[in-house]
């Protein structure tokens, strides 16, 4: 290790931690918190703190490539350029898109579209963050005219009363839930409630959970818009100063309940008890402090936009906002999302939170120098791909999102990718399942090569640093737009040297011609230095004069909206069923979301072994009477199925699942599964609105997959092995682990896999077959250091595995010869799967350690050191005291 620690910040989660880091003269990455950050104080969770195991040259793209071919940059810009301008050319400047992501950097999207909207002349730029907040703008605009955040995250801990809407906090924005979890410990009074129909971990500190029927969000706001007039807890002066509209949504509020005149009537509509109801909204009607932190289970859905001016019409009604402890809270899923929306990212907004009207595009023009600028909205994401398949877009770059994964009816999105006469990616990573459709590769630079500026949930901007020297050939996204920009014959706009030089006109833009005009003005920083730039510490927007912080932290406390008026409009909204509903031929509702350890389609956190750990699995979560119902198996796999798409997975009863509702993660693709990305499943129904498709609601059916045998393979041989039907790869130490499971017989698959050791032939070997009980393990060894085993059976104890991980290219002692000759783990190899990712505790040595008498948390941590590293997994230690306690008893 070096002395030089950089500050930067880290590249998942909207948090937006503040990171150290520091590299040796290997290359090897330690990572600690950063105590200066505001955002966390020192404090990061299991990815933040794996980060250094994602900095390897595994599965780097390093040099461009072109139909397979290797070239060179010249070569690369030269082709992109010279297909788009002819593209162009020949049928305009909507022929073209750019599909870009919150996960590039704000100097990477503001280059981006300053190419489309202001030089192409097209909005055909969208970005994933489409997925993802789209309804939260969209709602944001529609209430108080521009795109606010209003609080920061002091509110989070401040409030009395913290409302989480369809936010898994615990696992998707894990430093935050443990600021509100130690504010909870020091203020006890502080009263949490979270709303999901699923019991969360996020649950583990609340004191109330509403498990609504999924997609009734409206419908309970709806409820309580009309439940705080009635019991006169509305704000007239806050009402009539700042507002306008609280009779018409109270109206259609009213109008909403229809006939279900008694909070009875809407409880059993809402699908929860009556009491649970009562008391939530007689808490959030007694407490002032009321802070309601919102997130994908209200954005994304066909009634986004709605749910989010559900949300807010109580807070204006109230008047609580702006204050300290009180507000609406959009908090964002991606790094940057915040920086899109202020750079203009989104199809429907134009640059520096400035719309496509008259005046604003001739603002942009002057300002942009610009030879065409677009002058409508452009193609939102789902639409973009449905104009590529039917041939209207005929060329596509696609930057730092993998949409054949992360689409909705992800089949059909790969479709349209094959049919797309020209499709560029820029990615850091070979092989993903968009890449695979690539004509033209561009290998671009990751989290630790970069540099430049992100925006945080509450608004701050912080700064990422390279860390290590780039991989190979790789370049930064903003290098390579402005390369390809200039030999598009666009050489004025795009000659930047440096990426200070792109901030200080970001931050120009945002200051031209605004006087108080608009929300997102940073001009402060207009004339910055490349070096002042290098050295920028934090800092929240609005900021106008350097360092000056006496502006507002929060927004509208005293009104002072971005409306015309300059009032804030409480939307009338009406509660609407999800667009596709059930059926006999497709009974379940689909639900789609995050796991703790994973980031999206994993080409990150799957680097990190460790993080592999938690769960290595796809599956679906399902309450165990629905599971009965439809003959599925604990621990089976079931075939998943939509009008849509299909996958397979493995069947994980809860119940903390609503019945007739099932769960599964997005996170494994084509490159990692045989089936199962859930993508190919999900309704491409949007928010009429926003355009933000309903990841959450999608009917689908389930039935058992009668697997005859299941597989174990390791190897360190990166040939891909899809042998059986069902498998699942998993990067461990020094290899890959896969998971399989076959319609075939063990024999026969032991026979393929047999195969598959050909790369370790003439090495030393050791095999065990029972054909009586069809098993069968092998493993190669080399100089005493395992090559590669496998264990087939008929069936394997899926927890009793995850010793296998650990093991190659080591030396093979004699517990882990026997684990693998026996087929199950012996002596200390019997820890179980990891549940502390931090400290590397596995679920035995937890359940053992509760059974031996620490049965609670305190005892647990200190006998296991569990849960004592980031502490995302204090939830799971809880119910593990639960579950190993009461198996003892039973
Ligand atoms: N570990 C991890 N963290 C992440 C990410 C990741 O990939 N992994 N991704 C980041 C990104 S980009 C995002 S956008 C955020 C997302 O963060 P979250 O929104 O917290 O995560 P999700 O799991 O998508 O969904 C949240 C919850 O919505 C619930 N839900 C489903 N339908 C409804 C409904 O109708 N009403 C209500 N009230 N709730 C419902 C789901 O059951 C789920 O628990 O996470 C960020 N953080
Ligand atoms: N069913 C279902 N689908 C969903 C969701 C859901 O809840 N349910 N959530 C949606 C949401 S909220 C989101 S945000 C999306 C996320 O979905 P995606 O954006 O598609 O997922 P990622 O895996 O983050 O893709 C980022 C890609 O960029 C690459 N990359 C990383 N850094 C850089 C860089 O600096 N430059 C370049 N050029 N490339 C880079 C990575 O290797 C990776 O291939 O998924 C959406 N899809
Ligand atoms: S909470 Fe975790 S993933 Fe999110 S920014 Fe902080 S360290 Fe990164
Ligand atoms: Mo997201």
């Amino acid at each position: 290790m070096t002395n030089d620690w950089v500050k930067t910040t880290c590249p998942y989660c909207g948090v937006g931690c503040g990171v150290e880091a520091n590299a040796d003269e290997s290359g090897k990455v330690t990572i600690r918190g950063d105590k200066s950050h505001p955002a966390n104080y020192g404090k990061l969770c299991s990815k933040g703190l794996a980060l250094g195991d994602t900095v390897v040259p595994t599965g780097r793209l390093t040099h461009p490539y072109q139909d397979g071919q290797r070239i060179n940059w010249q070569q690369a810009l030269n082709t992109v350029a010279k297909q788009f301008r002819d593209t162009i050319d020949a049928h305009g400047p909507d022929s073209v898109a750019l599909y870009v992501s919150g996960q590039l950097l704000t100097e990477d999207y503001y280059v981006a579209n300053k190419l489309m909207k202001g030089y192409v002349g097209s909005a055909n730029i969208d970005t994933n963050s489409r997925l993802c907040m789209s309804s939260a703008v969209a709602g944001h605009k529609r209430a108080f005219g521009t795109d606010t955040v209003p609080g920061c995250y002091q509110d989070f801990e401040v409030a009395d009363l913290l409302v989480l809407v369809g936010s898994n906090l615990a696992w998707c924005h894990p430093i935050l839930f443990q600021r509100v979890k130690q504010a909870k410990l020091d203020r006890p009074n502080m009263k949490i409630i979270v709303i999901d129909p699923r019991v969360t971990d996020t649950c583990d500190i609340a004191d109330l959970h509403l498990p609504i029927k999924p997609g009734s969000d409206v419908l309970l706001f709806n409820a309580l818009l009309a439940y705080l007039a009635a019991n006169d807890h509305q704000d007239p002066e806050y009402l009539s100063k700042y507002t306008e509209g609280a009779e018409q949504a109270l109206h259609a509020a009213h109008a909403d309940q229809g006939d279900l005149g008694d909070l009875q009537q809407i409880a059993t509509k809402l699908g929860i008890d009556n009491a649970k109801l009562t008391e939530f909204m007689a808490l959030f009607a007694a407490t002032e402090k009321v802070t309601t932190v919102y997130s994908q289970g209200v954005n994304q859905s066909t009634s986004g936009v709605d749910k989010v001016n559900a949300i807010i019409n109580c807070h204006l009604l109230t008047g609580r906002i702006g204050r300290p402890g009180m507000g609406p809270f959009s908090i964002t899923g991606q790094p940057n999302a915040m920086g899109g929306r202020e750079v203009g990212g989104l199809a429907n907004m134009l640059a520096a939170h400035m719309e496509f009207t008259d005046d604003a595009i001739a603002r942009v023009q002057t300002f942009w120098d610009s030879p065409t600028m677009a002058t409508e909205p452009g193609a939102k994401a789902v639409d973009l791909f449905n104009k590529m398949e039917q041939g209207e877009i005929k060329a596509v770059w696609i930057m730092a999102t993998n949409p054949v994964v992360s689409l909705p009816d992800a089949d059909r999105v790969k479709a349209a990718l094959q049919k797309c006469d020209f499709v560029v990616v820029s990615d850091c990573i070979a092989d993903t399942d968009t890449t695979r459709l690539a004509n033209v590769l561009l290998p671009a630079r990751g989290w630790s090569e970069k540099s430049g500026t992100v925006t945080n949930s509450e608004r701050r901007i912080s700064r990422q640093r390279a860390i290590v020297p780039p991989a190979g050939e790789a370049m930064a996204d903003w290098w390579i737009i402005c390369e390809v920009a200039k030999r598009m014959g666009y050489k004025q706009g795009f000659n930047f040297s440096h990426e200070g030089e792109i901030f200080a006109e970001h931050a120009q833009l945002s200051g031209y011609e605004n006087d108080g005009s608009r929300d997102f003005d940073i001009s402060a920083f207009s004339n910055m230095s490349n070096e002042e730039f290098d050295a920028l510490t934090p800092f929240q927007w609005p900021m106008i004069t350097k360092g000056d912080i006496s502006l507002h932290k929060r927004f509208f406390a005293e009104g002072n909206f971005y409306t015309p008026n300059r009032r804030a409009r409480l939307i009338p909204v009406k509660h609407r069923q999800p667009a596709q509903d059930v059926s006999d031929n497709y009974p379940l509702v689909l639900n789609s979301g995050r796991i703790r350890d994973q980031w999206h389609t994993m080409t990150r956190t799957g680097l990190a072994s460790k993080l592999n750990a938690h769960l290595p699995e796809p599956f679906i979560s399902i309450h165990p009477d629905t599971a009965k119902q439809f003959g599925l198996e604990k621990e089976g796999l079931a075939n998943v199925e939509s009008h849509h798409g299909s996958a397979l997975v493995r069947v994980e009863t809860s119940a903390r699942m609503r019945q007739g509702e099932i769960f599964m993660p997005i996170h494994w693709t084509g490159v990692t599964s045989s089936r199962a990305r859930v993508g190919a499943l999900v309704s491409p129904e949007v928010d009429p609105t926003s355009g933000q498709p309903e990841f959450k609601h999608t009917p689908v059916k389930v039935s058992p997959w009668f697997r005859q045998s299941e597989a174990l393979l390791l190897t360190t041989d990166d040939t891909p092995i899809h042998e059986t039907e069902y498998w699942v790869n998993q990067r461990v130490e020094q290899g890959i682990l896969y998971r399989m499971a076959s319609l075939q017989g063990s024999d026969t698959v032991a026979g393929l896999l047999q195969a598959r050791m050909q790369p370790f032939i003439g090495e030393q070997k050791l095999s065990f077959i029972d054909t009586a009980t069809g098993s069968y393990r092998y493993a190669v060894l080399k100089e005493g250091r395992l090559l590669g085993c496998y264990i087939v059976g008929k069936r394997l104890q899926r927890d009793d595995y995850d010793w296998l991980a650990t093991l190659l290219d080591k030396p093979l002692g004699s517990e882990a010869m026997r684990s693998i000759m026996s087929g199950k783990a012996q002596g200390s190899l019997a820890a179980g799967r990891t549940v502390c990712a931090c400290k590397q505790v596995g679920y035995k040595t937890l359940c053992a350690a509760v059974k031996n008498g620490a049965t609670d948390l305190d005892a647990l941590q200190c006998e296991t050191t569990a849960g004592t590293g980031c502490g995302s997994c204090v939830p799971e230690l809880k119910e593990i005291i639960q579950d190993c306690a009461f198996e003892e008893v039973t």
